[in-house]
């Protein structure tokens, strides 16, 4: 009897060691996939309106502004104590230069009322391990360890919700480089050895249970990288904070598809619609915390078109600023913050509380709707001013600029729809008519053909349009610029061998003369590989150039190779298919083809 018992016990500690060592810290992808949400949250329907979020790293690291030791690093600057291997306790000394003394929460808050964001998340507790808020569980905060000696997050939840916009805090609830037994110091610590469980009993869960007791409601909680919990333990904390704070939307790293609403990767926006909650999370540079030398702030036209993007596909968009150590928010972030809150204080009606349009994106730009209304967002003006809606069946009732509500000419021939649209300034971010028409919103045609016209510089047919056969697929790839400065393109890969071809349907408007350009990733071993361009009746053989390899942690170069000129005819459907000429390597990863019209 007792042999067996020692055997269960046995069993149960190896499966609990097992659990330790297997739940270990995941690529940063595979993490990201987790995210999926099971049920939908019953408080969900104001996020789906918001539409447009402020994220804000802020901690240690933003003192630091992307140097150590004289040496600058380069990416995500929250990172750097992971970049240059700072032990942490060096790192922790840095705490004692950390005082914002410019941090002002109204400033903050007004910011964010005059961009338009309906929604502010900040970091409560980054990776660092330091807590920006008055936590009574460690010693490692800014009350206790910085000359600062104020909470900044009770001021800054005060003047935020004062304004009507919902506050949320981000936790990194297992990867922490302070704690000996918190996810992902493998400098200091050695993985194998941790017990994220107590980890998470003396200082995640408890720290959690502050934040979601002591700010007032929470919009959001925003976990990121999901490591050291069982399915079981994920349930067992998350229904425990949910008890504390029920209406309360946690976001999908929580891991283990136990978030209210799904996130996707860093910096990316799915290729077609999603139903349901979700969110597009971007850096304003290329980096979440603040770093000096990093000045590639996305302009208010990058911004506002960033935000239509994502709203044609139905999810929010929360933008990232880094403050630095000061507690100012950079200048650019500012200014550019600013110039998006004007255009969305005459635009709103076409971003909040819209969903995706049921077409998709075409040459002109996008589309968002609301029941009987569908808005038309135009960010390249046909050069003849006449704006094609290729299938509609819908009868319209009429055509307006949104904000001078002046109405349009338009006239409908079987399912296609022209819209006479004046002239405006090509540098015009983003300029939105409204289309109002009888009847429920169509199903969004998965099938329809791309559309491509003599009106545009360029009519881009984009992978994620592609019929694939063989080995030829469309994939999502994931690569980095700087360190953890992530970036996604879908590309067609695995054409190796001649059965294997990728096709696209093109709706061609005009006719007249195109130059087929194939836009390509190709590595070294793929260089000098011989492929054919179908279009038109007529076969094209072209020479693949080498551009890049396929790296992680590295740019992936895509090159435009014109392989041919094809003189459409008359305006119809068109089949444009690509395919090796020869078993060999893969020809080359295609992000689109581009038919540019020959002027
Ligand atoms: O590692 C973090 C990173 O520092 C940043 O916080 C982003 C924001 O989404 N999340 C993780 C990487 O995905």
């Amino acid at each position: 009897m007792m042999k067996y018992k020692w055997n269960k016990i046995i069993a149960g500690c190896m499966m609990l060691a097992m659990n330790y060592k297997t739940v270990k810290a995941q690529v940063m992808d595979e993490m990201w996939a987790q995210g999926s949400v099971a049920k939908e949250h019953p408080n969900i329907q104001w996020f789906k309106d918001a539409k447009f979020g402020l994220f804000i790293h802020w901690g240690l690291y933003s003192q630091l502004a992307g140097n150590w030791n004289g040496k600058r690093y380069y990416g995500s600057g929250e990172w750097i104590m992971n970049q240059a291997k700072i032990p942490a306790a060096t790192y922790a000394k840095v705490a004692a230069d950390f005082n914002p003394v410019r941090f002002n929460a109204e400033e903050w808050a007004s910011l964010a009322k005059e961009a338009g964001v309906k929604y502010m998340v900040i970091t409560a507790k980054h990776h660092e391990g330091f807590a920006m808020f008055d936590s009574k569980v460690s010693d490692f905060t800014i009350v206790k360890a910085s000359p600062y000696k104020k909470d900044p997050m009770k001021a800054l939840a005060t003047a935020v919700g004062k304004r009507g916009i919902k506050f949320g805090f981000y936790y990194s609830q297992f990867v922490d480089w302070h704690e000996p037994n918190g996810g992902r110091n493998t400098w200091d610590f050695d993985e194998s050895k941790k017990n994220y469980q107590l980890y998470y009993q003396q200082k995640a869960i408890p720290q959690l249970k502050e934040l979601l007791t002591g700010y007032g409601p929470l919009g959001i909680v925003w976990f990121d990288l999901p490591g050291g919990l069982s399915k079981e333990e994920t349930r067992k904390l998350v229904d425990s904070l949910h008890a504390l704070q029920p209406k309360s939307l946690f976001s999908s790293r929580v891991g283990q598809g136990m978030g209210d609403y799904k996130d996707f990767g860093d910096s990316e926006v799915p290729p077609v619609p999603i139903k349901g909650a979700w969110e597009s999370i971007y850096t304003h540079n290329d980096s979440w915390g603040y770093i000096e030398h990093d000045m590639n702030f996305k302009s208010p036209k990058e911004i506002i078109r960033l935000l239509a993007n994502v709203a044609s596909k139905g999810g929010n968009l929360m933008l990232n600023v880094g403050p630095d150590g000061k507690g100012a928010i950079p200048h650019y972030s500012v200014q550019y913050l600013r110039e998006t809150g004007k255009w969305l204080a005459k635009n709103g009606e076409s971003i909040y509380a819209t969903t995706f349009g049921s077409i998709p994106a075409q040459p002109w730009g996008v589309t968002t709707s609301k029941p009987g209304k569908l808005f038309l967002h135009v960010l390249n003006r046909p050069v003849n001013g006449q704006l094609i809606i290729p299938a509609f069946a819908n009868e319209v009732t009429g055509v307006y600029d949104l904000i001078t509500k002046q109405h349009l000419a338009y006239n409908r021939k079987q399912q296609e729809l022209t819209i006479q649209v004046p002239a405006f300034d090509r540098e015009t971010p983003d300029r939105v008519f409204v289309m109002e028409y009888k009847g429920k919103q169509p199903e969004y045609d998965t099938a329809a053909p791309v559309v491509a016209s003599q009106q545009y510089e360029q009519n881009n047919l984009e992978a994620v349009f592609a019929k694939t056969s063989g080995n030829a697929q469309v994939k999502s790839l994931t690569f980095s610029h700087y360190f953890g400065d992530w970036k996604h393109t879908n590309c067609v890969t695995g054409m190796q061998t001649m059965n294997d071809s990728v096709n696209f349907k093109v709706n061609i408007m005009d006719a007249g003369d195109y130059k087929v350009v194939l836009e390509y990733a190709c590595p070294q071993e793929s260089a000098r590989q011989e492929g054919i361009l179908s279009v038109n009746g007529a076969n094209h053989f072209f020479r693949t150039l080498r551009s890049s390899e396929f790296d992680k942690s590295a740019p992936l170069m895509f090159i435009r190779h014109t392989v041919a000129i094809t003189t459409i005819r008359q305006k119809g459907v068109y089949t444009i298919g690509v395919k090796p000429v020869q078993d060999g390597k893969e020809l080359f990863k295609l992000k689109s083809i581009i038919l540019e019209p020959v002027k």
